[in-house]
């Protein structure tokens, strides 16, 4: 072995290019370019500038989902890395999990409490930054120690893909040119997710296989943590070997086929389409993929799929009905019995094709003129939606009306509805653009955002432009936040946002230009014949240039899901109100 080595900034980023990963997303800052100089050191690894660090960790986050693999963000001391947060928190809380590089002061300022810029007041200790972020990472490595530092930063890249969740490598920036052993990089890292114990795992499999032989109706039911997780293709083919009825969540949509007759639905307790929820709460044995349990994700906690006949398998909980194994992972269960059920289908009764209790999704509104309503409009975009499109829909009135459409197969949906921070499908859209090119990805990328939104986060399209990227943008234009109009308020002005943007003039501002070359175009829909007029056109839906539409809705005009879920919310806010009251009398 030949003593060579490889100075810091380096070796980060050849491990990151081991990971399959060719962009990498950020924000500069004076702590410290030399690290960013060093992404051109590596063959194969492209910049992607961000406008602010907050769009920066929602691209990374939109990233990750599409490509599964962890996406890359490199922000600056302090004011970057804080900025960041928000996105951080909504990977963690959704495990789309990314390298979050900071760049820091070197240690010689930080051991002296240097009063920097960025810093808050005299004596400061220069770590206080990195505290802030302990609840939103699985792991971190701050760089002090020369002797660890190749092991530190092996180590939270190992976290980060095993778990899903962010991390953080604390870069000072004197550590940038300090130099490692090169002859680790020929080892790669052993990122592969195992169950500690094989003797149990398989048990599991065994039991597992055994539940979906005796059950006499067993049910699929995907949700996101399994797509998370990278169980995505797995759960797609457990679907088509069993051709149990399978049924997603407002969260995991799209990961079972959409037009497959073993397809009943989406499952969100209360707020279902009729039957959904019946065909599952029915079943004796509910396989249960990835659960996400919050309230969206669950009709407000009206999910009721009772212990005795739940299978669950999680990425840090495996349950088989009453019975317990923390800390497993369903990764390699899954992969095993999946293996199992093709090789020997007779022996599962395989495949097992059920037509009773599959319900279609109703038509909500079949009106072909007319000003554009909820009722109408979602149902209509699905069928604008063609084979492995991705789609974003942002938080509001989007996220409760898309569940309404029916996908195309290999529809890749991104929504955020547990963590639910609005602006978020803007800067995840920039990520899923970068992924899919990094993929090759053949759909188009199809961003839905209400006008409320839009304002949090609206100069990320400016990126869009800048690296060349066509999505097809819808805004919701429903002259504020809906959403929160049938939460509270509705006349209220707090729910009001400025109505003097042009949306007609936004790509143009961003660079779609004469003098630039780049061609765009934009049109706005109020009516049934003028959405109809556009998701008509094959220029429009070519994906040949960058789209923008703009869908004009009334501001009292709200999706059947959110007010259904909002009464749920109500009747059970109502219910504990009466029990407290029946305590304190
Ligand atoms: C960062 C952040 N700020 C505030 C909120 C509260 N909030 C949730 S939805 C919403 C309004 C969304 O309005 P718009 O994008 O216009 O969608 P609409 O419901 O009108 O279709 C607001 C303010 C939030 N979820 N996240
Ligand atoms: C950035 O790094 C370079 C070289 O390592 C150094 O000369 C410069 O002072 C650093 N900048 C700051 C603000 O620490
Ligand atoms: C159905 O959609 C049309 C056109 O969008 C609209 O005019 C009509 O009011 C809608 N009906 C219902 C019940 O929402
Ligand atoms: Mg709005």
């Amino acid at each position: 072995m030949s003593n060579q080595t490889v100075p810091l900034g380096q070796y980060i980023f050849r491990r990151i290019k081991e990971l399959g990963i060719e962009h990498i997303l950020g924000v500069p800052g004076d702590f410290n370019l030399t690290l960013l100089d060093e992404i051109y050191n590596v063959p194969g690894l492209k910049w992607i500038g961000c406008c602010n660090e907050l769009n920066g960790a929602y691209a990374a986050d939109g990233y990750t989902r599409i490509k599964g693999s962890p996406a890359v963000l490199i922000t600056t001391y302090a004011v970057g890395e804080l900025s960041a947060m928000n996105g951080v928190a909504g990977a963690y809380a959704e495990h789309a999990g990314m390298i979050h590089i900071v760049g820091m002061p070197a240690r010689s300022m930080q051991r002296n409490r240097v009063m920097l810029h960025h810093t808050i007041e005299p004596n400061m200790d220069h770590a206080i930054y990195i505290k802030m972020a302990d609840p939103i990472r699985k792991d971190h490595a701050y760089l002090m120690e020369d002797c660890t530092m190749a092991d530190e930063i092996d180590r939270v890249i190992v976290a980060c893909v095993r778990s899903r969740l962010p991390v953080y490598i604390y870069v000072p920036t004197d550590v940038v040119s300090v130099q490692l052993d090169a002859n680790r990089l020929e080892t790669p890292l052993d990122t592969t997710v195992r169950n500690a114990d094989s003797k149990t795992e398989d048990e599991i499999v065994s039991k597992v296989l055994s539940l979906i032989a005796e059950a006499s109706n067993p049910t699929i039911l995907a949700d996101v943590l399994a797509i998370r997780h990278g169980g995505l293709e797995l759960t797609k083919k457990l679907a088509e070997i069993t051709h149990l009825p399978s049924f997603s969540t407002p969260l995991s949509k799209g990961v079972i086929d959409e037009t497959a007759p073993y397809y009943y639905g989406l499952y969100n307790g209360k707020a279902s389409f009729p039957g959904v929820a019946e065909a599952v709460e029915k079943s004796d044995l509910v396989i249960n993929l990835g659960p996400l349990l919050s309230d969206s994700n669950t009709g407000g906690f009206t999910r009721d799929i009772k212990d005795e006949n739940l299978v669950r398998l999680g990425h840090d909980l495996v349950q088989l009905k009453g019975q317990r194994f923390d800390g497993y992972h369903f990764l390699p269960i899954l992969k095993r019995v999946v293996e199992e059920l093709e090789a020997h289908p007779q022996k599962y009764k395989l495949p097992r094709p059920q037509h009773a209790g599959r319900v279609e999704a109703p038509v909500l509104n079949d009106s072909k003129s007319g000003e554009l309503k909820q009722s109408y409009v979602w149902q209509r975009l699905g069928r604008f939606l063609k084979e492995n499109d991705i789609v974003l829909a942002e938080s509001g009135t989007a996220q409760f009306g898309m569940p309404d459409a029916t996908f195309p197969r290999n529809t890749r949906y991104i929504t955020q509805i547990f963590w639910s921070s609005i602006g978020y499908t803007v800067g995840s859209c920039l990520g899923a653009l970068i992924a899919a090119k990094e993929m090759k990805h053949p759909g188009r990328v199809v961003l839905i955002v209400g006008e409320g939104s839009l304002q949090m986060t609206v100069q990320e399209i400016g990126t869009y432009l800048r690296y060349g990227f066509n999505p097809i943008i819808f805004v919701i234009n429903n002259n504020g936040y809906a959403i929160e109009r049938a939460i509270h308020g509705p006349e209220q002005g707090y729910n009001d946002v400025s109505m003097l943007w042009d949306h007609q003039k936004m790509l143009e501002f961003f660079g779609a230009r004469e003098d630039t070359g780049i061609k765009a175009e934009s049109r706005a829909t109020k009516t049934v014949e003028e959405l109809e007029a556009a998701l008509n056109d094959e220029a429009f839906g070519s994906g040949d240039r960058i789209q923008l539409c703009e869908i004009f809705m009334d501001k009292f005009d709200y999706p059947w899901r959110l007010s259904k879920q909002l009464e749920i919310a109500r009747a059970r806010m109502k219910e504990a109100a009466s029990k407290n009251n029946i305590t304190a009398g």
